[in-house]
């Protein structure tokens, strides 16, 4: 489905005029043989796009596009808005701890240039996005997992902080009494931002940050931090980011998949739909667990598909900022 489409037909659209005085030239003509669209057709573009309904982070990004700023710093400075929101308990401090009580952090972020750095199971540090980026840009790895990432950190002067709030304490101990590991749809996995957005010159960033499954085992990481299963950037095509259940992400490599079914002519809509099927196909019978897609292609055309209804995902962009409401696969 078309951007301009989604966003007629979106009930709960709340598009607001904003003043953009950066964006006199925001409309440029894109080389559709790398693209994979139709011929003719003009971009439209800073735009960016978020996970679930964060209005907060998609404004903030949004300012550093509007001011003239780039995609990757967006994508940072976006999506540490979550990082920073106590009361979301998906990402940053305040997440949901694992099973033994300790919160540990991914995130990832890809820049214009296929560059990318991760850090994974990250303890004591409340923004896992920026070491993700300095492990980007200053060191030659692309992840750091653990008391490395940790380590690393300080190097690089990140604090030491409590991510456990009272909160996701006082949770946890509830928790305890069953210890039993049941996402529940939409609640328990819900959350995760990941983050795509497309600059004044065209270029494209992307980041996903997460604390991962609330009362996961000690260790376990998701899909979000994983280049090509949480996150894919190519700048030639477009970009997609993935939230929800990590392990089924993984298995099909999810946001890979969809850029490549996007090189291969897909909207960023059918490519999204096209990834949860795959995911779908080898979980014949499995109607547990939710799982949503959101892209982006070198035009500024949007897509978002989830498994189960809920799913939402907000876009700002000169036309103003939108929630729109997933389509799924279950009805
Ligand atoms: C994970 N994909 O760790 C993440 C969880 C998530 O919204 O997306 N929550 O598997």
């Amino acid at each position: 489905m078309k951007r301009r489409k989604f966003l007629k037909n979106s009930s709960t659209a709340t598009a607001a005029l904003v003043a953009t005085p950066f964006l006199t030239s925001c409309k440029e003509e894109v080389n559709p043989s790398k693209a994979g669209v139709a011929a003719n057709t003009k971009a439209i573009y800073p735009i960016v796009i978020c996970t679930w309904d964060f209005l907060n982070a998609s404004t903030k990004a949004w300012e550093v596009l509007s001011s003239g700023g780039n995609a990757l710093d967006a994508i940072e400075q976006g999506v540490k808005v979550e990082e920073d929101d106590v009361t979301n308990q998906t990402v940053g401090t305040g997440g949901r701890p694992d099973r033994d009580g300790t919160v540990t952090l991914d995130a990832c972020i890809m820049d214009k240039d296929g560059n990318c750095g991760a850090v994974l199971a990250m303890e004591n540090i409340a923004n896992p996005i920026s070491v993700a980026r300095k492990v980007m840009e200053d060191t030659p790895h692309v992840m750091l997992a653990g008391q490395g990432a940790e380590q690393f950190a300080y190097e690089k002067g990140f604090k030491k902080v409590n991510l456990l709030t009272e909160q996701s304490r006082l949770e946890w101990w509830e928790w305890k009494k069953t210890s039993e590991y049941k996402p529940i749809i939409n609640i328990e996995n819900h959350d995760t931002i990941g983050m795509l957005a497309i600059d004044k010159n065209g270029d494209i960033a992307g980041g996903c940050t997460t604390s991962g499954m609330g009362y996961k085992m000690a260790g376990r990481v998701g899909d979000s931090p994983i280049i090509g299963a949480g996150l894919f950037v190519d700048n030639e095509i477009g970009g997609a980011t993935a939230t929800g259940m990590g392990e089924e992400v993984v298995r099909t490599v999810g946001s890979f998949l969809i850029v490549e079914l996007m090189r291969q002519g897909k909207s960023p809509q059918e490519a999204c739909e096209e990834g949860v099927k795959r995911i779908m196909a080898k979980n014949e019978g499995r109607n547990d667990f939710q799982i949503g897609f959101i892209a982006i292609n070198k035009k500024g055309e949007i897509g978002g598909y989830c498994i189960q209804p809920g799913f939402t995902y907000r876009t700002y962009s000169e036309e103003g900022h939108i929630n729109n409401p997933s389509e799924s696969y279950v009805s």
